[in-house]
């Protein structure tokens, strides 16, 4: 079986509500639907979602990456030659959702080819995660009451909440609005998308001590090393690098130099292949890892669930997996469901991705 074709097609979905946080913001899904062909007819699918404020990719520089460089690197050669595969695309640095999204639409056709749902190619520990809710920013009662309706509605009992904002007080009255409102059942951890400084974070951490918070995220800038160690070593609850370790080196860097006690996994950013090196990496080095959310649409969220379901260690904890919820449409033929706060694995060979054409015509924009 050989790669013949590569089609990475640019689309846009409004979101219903936008995602604010303290290192941007999303109104559309405009992202990069990715299929690899095959001569055997087989054809794979994911997608990219660019986010240049945390890796400088854009909608067109994931198409012209996958059509000049990428592409032409990789036809006529076998999608189970995955090693040599990566050898190509590694040539090029950076563009981690580009790779990503050429990576899991290859296990996708592995997957089709071998007549097994890539969950169960990648480790096949359970059919379901359940799921963590992404709070942005808002005033304190709208993110109260979008957290009430998210439990009520789908049963989600586990959520992140960004903070990062200035004055810091905003945020942690919001926090503890949250936790007084929805009471101690519910896990509550913060995400700051580098907006503190080290002295805010240890001051705004210290003013939450008593709100039980499971971890703390990439509160402050990752260059500010020396400010960032001090931090995490006087932090009392895992401190999880996001867009700090982005790739197996840099979880290497970021663990080692304690400057991050726990490892977020993001498979739009790493793929299936390197988010099982960084997670091989994790339990080698005994930390807990959480499955993130690049703010996916329905399909990388059904690549995220995918990998999540797979291993041991993703699965332990709720997965990021709910941003689709807040757009106004996707181009999944199937809608994914959210209920009793867990998200099923799709079933069937590959990774069940199918795409309603209707919906695709809709909201291309190369047409
Ligand atoms: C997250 O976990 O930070 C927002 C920015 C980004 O890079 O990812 C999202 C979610
Ligand atoms: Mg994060």
């Amino acid at each position: 079986m050989k790669i013949t074709r590569v089609d990475s097609i640019p689309f846009s979905i409004p979101y219903r509500k936008p995602l604010k946080f303290a290192s941007g913001e999303v109104h559309a899904a405009e992202h990069v639907l990715v299929r690899v062909h095959t001569d055997s007819g087989l054809v794979g699918t994911a997608e990219a979602p660019p986010r240049p404020f945390t890796y400088g990719e854009t909608q067109q520089s994931i198409i012209a990456v996958i059509e000049k460089i990428f592409t032409p690197q990789i036809l006529g050669l076998s999608p189970l030659e995955r090693e040599l595969i990566h050898e190509q695309l590694d040539r090029t640095v950076g563009n981690p959702a580009a790779k990503s999204a050429m990576d899991m639409a290859l296990w996708d056709i592995i997957g089709q080819a071998a007549g097994i749902p890539v969950t169960e190619l990648l480790g096949g520990y359970t059919d379901r995660m359940r799921v963590s809710h992404m709070v942005g920013f808002a005033p304190a009662d709208q993110m109260v009451a979008e957290a009430e309706h998210i439990r009520s509605t789908y049963g989600v009992t586990t959520f992140k909440v960004k903070v990062g904002r200035k004055p810091f007080t905003d945020d942690v009255a919001a926090c503890r609005a949250l936790r007084t409102a929805l009471g101690s059942d519910v896990e509550l951890y913060i995400d700051g998308n580098r907006g503190w400084t080290a002295s805010e974070s240890a001051r705004a951490l210290r003013a939450m001590e008593d709100l039980d918070l499971t971890f703390a995220e990439e509160l402050c800038p990752a260059d500010d090393v020396l400010s960032r160690r001090w931090l995490v070593a006087r932090t009392r609850i895992p401190f999880i690098a996001d867009e700090s370790a982005t790739r197996p080196a840099e979880v290497t860097r970021e663990l080692l130099s304690g400057s991050a006690t726990a490892i977020s996994i993001k498979t739009a950013r790493t793929g299936f292949t390197a988010s099982q090196r960084v997670l091989h990496q994790c339990e080698g080095f005994g930390v807990e890892v959480v499955l993130g959310n690049q703010i996916d649409g329905q399909i990388g969220t059904l690549c995220s669930a995918a990998f999540g379901a797979a291993h041991r260690l993703t699965a332990q904890r709720a997965g990021e997996l709910s941003n689709f919820l807040d757009m106004s449409d996707d181009l999944l033929a199937e809608p994914l469901e959210i209920e009793n706060g867990t998200l099923r694995i799709r079933e069937g060979a590959g990774l069940g991705i199918e795409i309603a054409p209707e919906k695709l015509a809709r909201y291309r924009q190369d047409l």
